[in-house]
């Protein structure tokens, strides 16, 4: 067990989502809470990032900060998310271990494991096959972080684990068309097509299956992964079922109150067909996610509604 009252915790990535859930949700445990805007601290940069553990001292890191986006992000800027994830999670984990951090938790992303995995997707399927195209870039630099804690354990005996979370969304996600995921992308195109009485486009042809799990829950699953896993091998964090994406649009025109007609994009790709995880490891600790489907995609909206009104 380790006690996250009293300790300087610095979450690396908290103006996005996942850093942003995981500081809300950090409120409950008694911690004094770090951050570092991008301005004050560009994560790319070795120096920059050295100098700020050595001022700063952290005891814990959530190293939730990357570069992310959705599946047309994913493909068109493979530099980007190859290099600035590698980076990122180069230079906070070094720092880490030349401050003496106590725990460290790297988060990655499902999309590390092989395009065909056997479902759910075991811990074990890593680097057993090819990856999925459309995101190999991002999911390498993903695996070398997963390697790189590994290496910092074994070599070093630091407390450097790693989560695996599922396709998040919720308050804090981009809802810019060209870069987002798809949760917000359909939350958006059903707000936007039920206004103007207009179709909704749903990019390729509907029947990949994918897993999302609200980001509140996996920031809980963050705090307890923090708090009572210690291994060498990373851990799912899933809600354990998914749905098609045709399913998924069906579902956000309820909750949005858009009933007109919904045309695909055959242009735009697929990705991978499914990858849902198993979870058992985290489910074995007691740990269980909170938020339905329904209720975060409505949770999710008004987030979305709330910034339109702001501007
Ligand atoms: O969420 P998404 O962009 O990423 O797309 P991935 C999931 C599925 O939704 C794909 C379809 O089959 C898309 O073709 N989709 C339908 C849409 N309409 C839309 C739309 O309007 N926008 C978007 N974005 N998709 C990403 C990876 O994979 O997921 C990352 O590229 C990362 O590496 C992340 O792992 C969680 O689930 O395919």
């Amino acid at each position: 067990m380790y006690a996250l009252a009293g300790k300087r915790v610095f979450v690396a990535g908290h103006r996005g989502m996942v850093g942003g859930a995981i500081v809300r949700r950090l409120a409950e445990e008694g911690c004094a809470v770090l951050t570092a805007s991008r301005a004050e601290l560009d994560l790319r940069d070795q120096a920059a990032v050295r100098e700020w553990f050595g001022r700063m001292r952290p005891d814990a890191v959530f190293l939730a900060a990357a570069k992310v986006g959705g599946i047309l992000a994913n493909d068109s800027l493979p530099a980007d998310f190859l290099y600035e994830n590698m980076m990122i999670e180069a230079n906070i984990i070094e720092a880490a271990h030349r401050v003496d951090v106590e725990k460290l938790l790297f988060l990655g992303s499902s999309c590390i494991y092989p395009k065909f995995a056997p479902q759910p997707i075991q811990e074990a399927a890593l680097l057993t096959g090819p990856l999925e195209p459309t995101n190999e870039w991002y999911a390498i630099a993903k695996i070398a972080g997963i390697k790189l804690a590994q290496a910092y354990r074994r070599q070093h005996g630091r407390d450097f684990i790693s989560a695996m979370p599922t396709n998040l969304y919720g308050p804090g996600d981009n809802f810019d068309l060209n870069s987002s995921h798809v949760m917000p992308a359909l939350i958006r195109k059903a707000h936007e097509a039920k206004r103007a009485g207009t179709p909704l486009t749903v990019w390729g042809t509907g029947s990949p299956r994918r897993e999302f799990l609200f980001v509140d829950d996996c920031a809980d699953a963050c705090v307890e992964i923090m708090k009572r896993y210690s291994e060498d091998e990373h851990i799912n964090v899933g809600s354990g079922s998914d749905v098609t994406i045709l399913e998924l649009t069906q579902l956000v025109s309820e909750v949005v109150g858009f009933d007109g007609e919904i045309v695909q994009d055959l242009s735009k790709p697929d990705g991978t067909p499914r990858k849902l995880m198993a979870s058992d490891k985290l489910r074995a600790m007691g740990w269980a996610p909170r938020t339905p489907l329904r209720e975060g995609i409505a949770a999710s909206y008004a987030w979305f509604l709330e910034q339109q009104r702001a501007g």
